[in-house]
């Protein structure tokens, strides 16, 4: 008798006898209710249940409108220290909420939970839940509803592998949100993972990229909810890919932990999430203006050429940033004195002209024991080891590198401290954090192992569970660390890599695009996703990271990113990605026959005057975004928005994702097309004009607009108000803010 070949992994149930296997998993989900109770002191805004299966759920109700479901099978909720959430948010989950009355009903085969806003209706039988808005004032709609409901997967060698949450997906139901993905605005239909990716060279179906924002908006027949899956380990969402009206959440690890969040418009849960998570501080102004980047602006007469190449040509920019090669062999923190011999009388010419100056700073640490950042970290252990207590060398920019752990408090204070010399003597304004996913050259996985240790906050974790939130710390500890230097600057951090909540610390790139049309709607998308994701701080690599751009898309992009909140010039020159330091030779050889330059300037006259007038339209509406930004900042509500936003209700903008409004009043029709002199474009409910022409347009049609080189559509919406400024070289040059 021929023995049935087993797979490698085996459920627990399915072993016989002393048989012995590769591994072996078991599954939880909840049973039957055993024990419920109120946690004393809170209202009754947390509950917690115990199945039969080990299985416990517990609920907090943080607001009228959100609410937070945690699942475990372990016998304990982990103490983890909530990244993602803002201080107060925070408090109100250990305080209650003593604003907050909660109805508790006890059926015979379900318990049912009411604030204001919501009715929460948990099964006896299996946890199972559902969640109804009020329908004339009665709770009959019902918005959520588990189909599968929560699931645990373990194994024996692993621990949990795998933990899912299988909710109901009607037909019609479109889905938003996750941060900075490439593809379409409704996600319905697709599959999309959240791991921070140095992702160079994306395209519109690359998926994970370099940021995770696991939180979601479904909406369906005009009313919305969110959900916030808080979550840092690998996580998986599918909007019904298989086609069964199911949708699903998932990571590798971890509890089961999501924020239910109300609507039932999607503007309310932007400002919820927003509420939750945290909300940045106001930027300086100039941080709004127009900057310049290339990687790199070297040696220091290049930047000073640059520099007053604007000024000369009356291009307003308020500044200018060096890449990595401003450091000494790539070492963060030092600056390279062959390139930049006289560096800080740079900055102080560069600032009487009215240009700050933005520098890179990078997880990556050299390995050099004349390098006192590298020989302090090892000392005080500040740098991420492997379990056997080895310390871990990566390859990056510096050749055999370190990583800094952000998630220990010493390490975060330190490295925030490690910036004195170039923010406070030096006069550097603002900071970039790149590659940190963390990247790491020469590998598949383009980062460090799973098993990596961190501090955690002297609670210790893999990895695994804190890669997601490595850049997010990253971004932490410079933007303390800058606080502090200089308590009375709001500071200017820029980051590759971070999480949800990220927001509070840094400003956001997309990262290394390419200098193609695709990649001009892409750009737009991008920004409009991660503005309804909490990042409004964000913008693309204007004309292209990678690649040849031309004058057309130099302008189109210009054109576009006028509405961007981050306003940025940026590519990769001549210089190439990480992956082919090996062809240095060659691409140094090429940057002699063609530079690439990609300053506005740099595609002659026929485009110089369009270019220019993009940044200077900017420039005059420089105080409705500062003002959209500082109601951003009060209420979390989003500066851009796509025109679902607008109108939830009009099905013809649930996919819409070209036009998008910048503000509350004004309405963007970017030309995303190479040789596009015609455009056609949906107007939404209202009356609209033409912000040129003051031509009046009612909405709800589709009108036809000339789009010479010269223009991008804009239209006012009837009754606003648009402040604008005269138009300055920089921001401070004729209104002191
Ligand atoms: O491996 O610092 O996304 O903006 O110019 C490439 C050089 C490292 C990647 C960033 C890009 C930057 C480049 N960096």
């Amino acid at each position: 008798m021929s023995k049935k070949k087993l797979p490698h992994i085996i459920n627990i149930k399915d072993t016989v006898g002393v048989e012995r296997y590769d591994d072996v998993f078991r599954e939880y989900v909840p049973e039957t209710v055993t024990d419920f109770k109120h946690m004393p002191d809170q209202n009754g805004a947390t509950v917690l249940f115990k199945t039969a299966s080990g299985v416990q759920l517990k609920v907090c109700f943080l607001t009228d409108s959100i609410v937070r479901f945690s699942y475990t099978y372990q016998r304990d909720y982990m103490k983890d220290p909530l990244y993602a959430l803002s201080d107060k948010a925070k408090e109100i989950l250990t305080q209650g909420n003593p604003l907050l009355t909660i109805e508790t009903k006890i059926h015979d085969d379900h318990f049912t939970f009411e604030t204001t806003e919501i009715k929460v209706h948990i099964s006896k039988h299996d946890l199972k839940l559902s969640i109804y808005y009020r329908e004339n004032q009665r709770f009959t709609h019902k918005i959520i509803e588990d189909t599968e409901g929560v699931y645990f997967r373990e194994t024996l060698h692993k621990g949990t592998t795998e933990i899912r949450c299988t909710q109901a997906a009607p037909r019609g139901t479109a889905y938003y949100g996750l941060g900075d993905k490439a593809c379409s605005l409704d996600l319905r239909g697709g599959k999309y993972e959240n791991w921070c990716t140095d992702a160079y060279g994306f395209g519109a179906k690359t998926d994970p990229l370099y940021r995770a924002i696991p939180f979601f908006y479904g909406l369906k027949e005009g009313a919305a909810y969110g959900i916030f899956f808080d979550n840092m380990y690998k996580t998986y969402f599918d909007f019904d890919s298989s086609q069964k009206e199911e949708m699903s959440f998932a990571a590798e690890g971890g509890e089961l932990t999501y924020y239910f969040i109300a609507g039932p418009e999607l503007l309310d849960i932007s400002t919820h999430y927003a509420w939750l998570t945290g909300k940045p501080e106001l930027p300086p102004l100039w941080a709004l203006g127009f900057h310049q980047c290339r990687w790199s602006y070297f040696p220091q007469q290049r930047v000073t050429e640059v520099a007053d190449t604007f000024r000369r040509l009356k291009i307003p920019c308020d500044a200018i940033y060096l890449d990595i090669d401003y450091m000494d062999n790539y070492k963060c923190f030092t600056w390279n004195e062959t390139f930049f011999p006289q560096h800080i009388a740079l900055i102080h010419q560069l600032q009487d002209a009215g240009f700050q100056t933005v520098v890179m700073i990078d997880p990556g640490i050299k390995v050099d024991d004349d390098y006192a950042v590298f020989t302090e970290g090892v000392e005080k252990n500040y740098f991420l080891t492997r379990p056997n207590g080895e310390l871990m060398i990566g390859q990056v920019w510096p050749g055999d590198s370190v990583y800094p752990d952000f998630t220990n408090p010493e390490v975060r204070r330190w490295f925030g401290l490690l910036y004195e010399k170039l923010y406070v003597e030096d006069g550097v304004s603002g900071f970039w954090n790149d590659m940190n996913e963390p990247a790491n050259f020469k590998v598949l996985s383009k980062t460090i192992a799973d098993d990596i240790v961190h501090n955690y906050e002297n609670i210790g974790a893999n990895h695994k569970k804190i890669h997601n939130v490595y850049g997010q710390q990253m971004t932490r500890s410079t933007a303390e660390g800058l606080k502090k230097l200089k308590p009375e600057k709001r500071p200017f951090l820029l980051t590759r890599a971070t999480y949800a909540g990220g927001q509070r610390y840094a400003a956001t790139w997309t990262g290394d695009n390419l200098a193609t049309w695709e990649h001009l709607s892409i750009a737009n998308r991008q920004v409009q996703r991660l503005n309804i994701s909490g990042f409004c701080f964000s913008g693309s690599d204007i004309g292209g990271f990678a690649e040849k751009t031309t004058g057309e898309l130099m302008v189109r992009w210009l054109q576009l990113g006028a509405f961007h909140p981050f306003y940025r010039v940026h590519s990769a020159g001549n210089n190439a990605s990480g992956d082919a330091l090996e062809d240095w030779n060659i691409v140094a050889a090429a940057a002699k026959i063609d530079r690439l330059d990609q300053e506005p300037w740099s595609f002659g006259d026929n485009y110089t005057p369009h270019a220019k007038a993009a940044i200077e339209l900017r420039y005059q509406l420089l105080p409705y975004l500062y003002t959209a930004f500082w109601e951003h900042c009060e209420t979390g509500k989003p500066i851009l928005k796509p025109m679902v936003f607008y109108d939830q209700k009009d099905t013809q903008l649930r996919n819409s994702d070209t036009e998008f409004m910048f503000g509350d009043y004004l309405l963007v029709s970017p030309v995303l097309k190479k040789g596009q002199r015609k455009q056609v474009i949906y107007l939404p409910k209202g009356i609209w004009f033409d912000y040129f022409t003051n031509e009046r347009f009612i909405g709800g049609n589709k009108i036809i607009i000339h789009t010479p080189l010269s223009k991008i559509p804009l239209f006012v919406k009837q009754g606003a108000v648009i402040p604008l400024y005269p138009v300055q070289q920089f921001v401070s040059e004729k209104i002191i803010d």
